[in-house]
C-alpha cells in the first residue's frame, strides 16, 4: 500500500487530499486557523508548515500526499516558525482575553496556550478600527481579526452573499465590507455562518442575555419562553453530556430555576406552520400559480430572496415562520395578563434576532418575540447560574401547549420541514407509509436533496436545499429551464438549523449526530402528524377562529 513516513511512522494514504488530513489521522493535531474542509484551501496561516527529509518546508493543507514521502510535523526549526507566526499575530491583536466573547473558545489563545507563548517583543502599530454591532445578529471587531479569510470564504463560497472581503494591501489589509459601510447596511442576511468558523473574536454572535436576565428577575413580567427543535440536541457537547443527545427536559428544568414563567417548544409552533403550509401548497397545486413554493421558516433564506432575487418573493409560502407563529399565539393568549408578558425564543440561529426585530412581527410596536436568545447564550446563563446541568432532572413542557408531533421536532434538520408536510399531504397515515416517507430522499445532511411524492394524479418534484450557494445554484437551474419543482425548502446553514451559527462550534460528525438526535426524537413522540396535535386542533377551534391569516401569515412583498 502507499504510505507517507510521518514523524518516522508510515501512515497509509487512503485517498486524503491533503497531508494535513492524512497527519490528523494519524494522531497529530497540526495547528491550522485557516483550514475548514467545507472551504476552499486558503495556505494563508502557514501553521500546518511541515518539514521534509530535505528541510525544506511545505503548506501540508495544500500539499497533497504522495507515496514514499518523508515528512516531519514537529522539528525545532517548525517550533521556531509556529511560534514567530503567533508572536506576530498576538502583536497587533487585541489581548482582552478575560473580556473577550470568545474567551475559552479562541483558537488563537488555544495555540498561543499550547506552544508556551509568554511575551510578545513586538508593538502594535496598526490602526484600531470601531467595533461594528450595526447588526441584530454578529458583532465584528477587527482588532482581533488574524486575516485567515475563513469569514470571507464561508461568505462567498458558501453562502453567496459576499458581504465580507479583503480590503486593502500589506500591514493595511483588513476584512470588510464594501466601502468600509455598517454590516446592517450590507447585503448580510445574518446567517451568522462567518462567525462561526471565526477561530477568534473578530465577529460574535450578538448577545442579549442581560434584557433577558431583566425580565426574569422582574416580579412585574411574566416570561414565556420557547425553543427551538435544533436547541435541544445542540448542547450536550458542552455541558457535560454526549452531543446529539435530547436534552429538552433539562434545558425546561434549568429555565425553571432560572426564573422562567412558562416554557413551550417551538416544534408546537412548527405543528401549525405544517398546517398552512400544507394548505397554501394545495392551493398553489389548484391554481397552478406561484410555484414551485419556497419554505418560509429561514430568515437569512428571506433576507436573500428579498435582497438578491426579489422577483421569486411571491413564490415563498406566506407562513410565518415556526418562531413567529407561536410568537404571535402566545402573545394573544397573554394579551389579558395581569402582568407584562415577554416572549424569549431561544434558537440555533442569529437571523432569528433579525426576524424577531422585524416590522411585520409587531403589533402596535411591540414584538411578537421580544428576545431571541441563541444555544450558546442559553449556555452561558446556566454556567452563570451556577446549576450543575448533568443533575438536573428532567421537566415537562408547560399546559395548555405541552402537545409537538415529530414532524415538527425533525424541522431543525434539514430535509424535515419537507417529510413533515409529506406526512400530512399522504392519504396513508400508516407507520409502514412513515417509514417509506423517511426513506425516499429527504434525509441526510447534503447540500442538495431531490425527491418526488405522489398526491392524487400528479407526481410532484421536491427539492431540498441548505447552504445558500446551493439554494442559488438551484435558482439558477430553474431559471434556465434545465429543471422544475412543485416545492422547494431552503436552510441557509448547511445541514439546516441544527448546524446554526448559534450553535456551539461543532465538526461534522458533531453535527451528523445532532441530525441523527433530532430523528430519535422523532421515534420518541407518541404523534407524528402535525394535524394528530391536540393543541393544534384546539388552536384553530378557539384562538386562531378568524385569526388565522392575522397571526399566522405574512406578506413580505409590502
Ligand atoms: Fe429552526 Fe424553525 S426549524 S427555522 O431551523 O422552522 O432557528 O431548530 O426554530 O421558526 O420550528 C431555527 C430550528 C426553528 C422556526 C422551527
Ligand atoms: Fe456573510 Fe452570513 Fe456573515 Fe452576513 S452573517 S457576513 S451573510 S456569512
Amino acid at each position: 500500500r502507499d504510505f507517507v513516513m510521518v514523524d518516522n511512522i508510515p501512515v497509509a494514504i487512503e485517498g486524503e487530499k491533503n497531508l494535513l488530513s492524512l497527519i490528523r489521522k494519524a494522531g497529530i493535531e497540526l495547528p491550522t486557523f485557516c483550514y475548514h474542509s467545507e472551504l476552499s484551501v486558503y495556505g494563508a496561516c502557514r501553521m500546518c508548515m511541515v518539514e521534509n527529509k530535505w528541510g525544506g518546508m511545505e503548506a501540508a493543507c495544500s500539499t497533497p500526499p504522495k507515496a514514499g514521502m518523508v515528512i516531519y510535523t514537529n522539528t525545532p526549526k517548525l517550533r521556531r516558525y509556529r511560534k514567530m507566526i503567533l508572536e506576530l499575530l498576538l502583536s497587533n491583536h487585541c489581548r482582552d482575553c478575560t473580556t473577550c466573547e470568545k474567551n475559552g473558545e479562541c483558537k488563537l489563545q488555544e495555540l498561543a496556550e499550547r506552544f508556551g507563548i509568554k511575551r510578545v517583543r513586538f508593538q502594535n502599530t496598526a490602526d484600531q478600527p470601531k467595533l461594528d454591532d450595526s447588526s441584530p445578529c454578529i458583532v465584528r471587531d477587527t482588532n482581533k481579526c488574524i486575516l485567515c479569510g475563513d469569514c470571507v470564504r464561508m461568505c462567498n463560497e458558501v453562502q453567496n452573499v459576499g458581504a465580507i472581503d479583503f480590503m486593502s494591501r500589506g500591514a493595511k489589509m483588513t476584512v470588510s465590507t464594501a466601502f468600509h459601510i455598517p454590516i446592517a447596511e450590507s447585503n448580510c442576511v445574518g446567517c451568522g455562518q462567518c462567525a462561526a468558523v471565526c477561530p477568534t473574536g473578530a465577529i460574535v454572535v450578538k448577545k442579549e442575555t442581560d434584557q433577558v436576565w431583566a425580565a426574569l428577575n422582574d416580579k412585574k413580567t411574566k416570561v414565556v419562553v420557547q425553543i427551538a427543535p435544533a436547541v435541544r440536541v445542540g448542547l450536550g457537547g458542552k455541558l457535560g453530556q454526549k452531543a446529539g443527545d435530547d436534552l429538552m427536559g433539562k434545558i425546561v428544568a434549568a429555565l425553571k430555576r432560572m426564573g422562567a414563567d412558562e416554557v413551550y417548544d417551538t416544534a408546537t409552533g412548527a405543528d401549525l406552520t405544517v398546517m398552512e403550509e400544507a394548505n397554501e401548497f394545495i392551493e398553489r397545486l389548484e391554481s397552478g400559480e406561484n410555484l414551485p413554493l419556497f419554505t418560509s421558516c429561514c430568515p437569512a433564506w428571506i433576507q436573500y430572496v428579498e435582497k438578491k432575487h426579489p422577483e421569486l418573493l411571491p413564490n415563498v409560502s406566506t407562513c410565518r415562520s415556526p418562531m413567529e407563529m407561536f410568537g404571535s399565539v402566545l402573545k394573544e393568549e397573554n394579551k389579558h395578563s395581569r402582568r407584562k408578558t415577554v416572549v424569549v425564543a431561544i434558537m440555533p440561529c442569529t437571523a432569528k434576532k433579525f426576524e424577531a426585530a422585524r416590522e411585520e412581527f409587531k403589533e402596535n410596536g411591540v414584538p411578537y418575540i421580544d428576545y431571541v436568545l441563541t444555544t450558546q447564550e442559553l449556555i452561558q446563563m446556566i454556567k452563570e447560574s451556577g446549576i450543575y446541568f448533568s443533575e438536573l432532572e428532567s421537566e415537562a413542557i408547560d399546559m395548555p401547549f405541552s402537545d409537538k408531533s415529530g414532524a415538527g421536532v425533525i424541522f431543525g434538520v434539514t430535509g424535515g420541514v419537507t417529510e413533515a408536510v409529506i406526512r400530512r399531504l399522504a392519504e396513508d397515515k400508516s407507520s409502514a407509509e412513515l417509514r417509506s416517507i423517511a426513506f425516499n430522499g429527504v434525509r441526510g445532511m447534503q447540500g442538495l436533496k431531490e425527491t418526488t411524492v405522489q398526491y392524487g394524479e400528479r407526481e410532484l418534484k421536491i427539492a431540498i436545499v441548505s447552504g445558500l450557494k446551493n439554494a442559488e445554484d438551484l435558482i439558477q437551474r430553474m431559471k434556465s429551464g434545465e429543471t422544475h419543482y412543485d416545492f422547494v425548502e431552503v436552510m441557509a446553514c448547511p445541514g439546516g438549523c441544527v448546524c446554526g451559527a448559534g450553535q456551539p462550534i461543532t465538526d461534522a460528525e458533531g453535527k451528523k449526530k445532532r441530525g441523527a438526535g433530532l430523528y430519535a426524537a422523532d421515534k420518541m413522540c407518541s404523534i407524528k402528524r402535525s394535524e394528530e396535535n391536540p393543541v393544534v386542533m384546539s388552536l384553530y377551534g378557539d384562538l386562531l377562529k378568524g385569526k388565522v391569516h392575522k397571526l399566522l401569515h405574512v406578506d413580505y412583498q409590502k
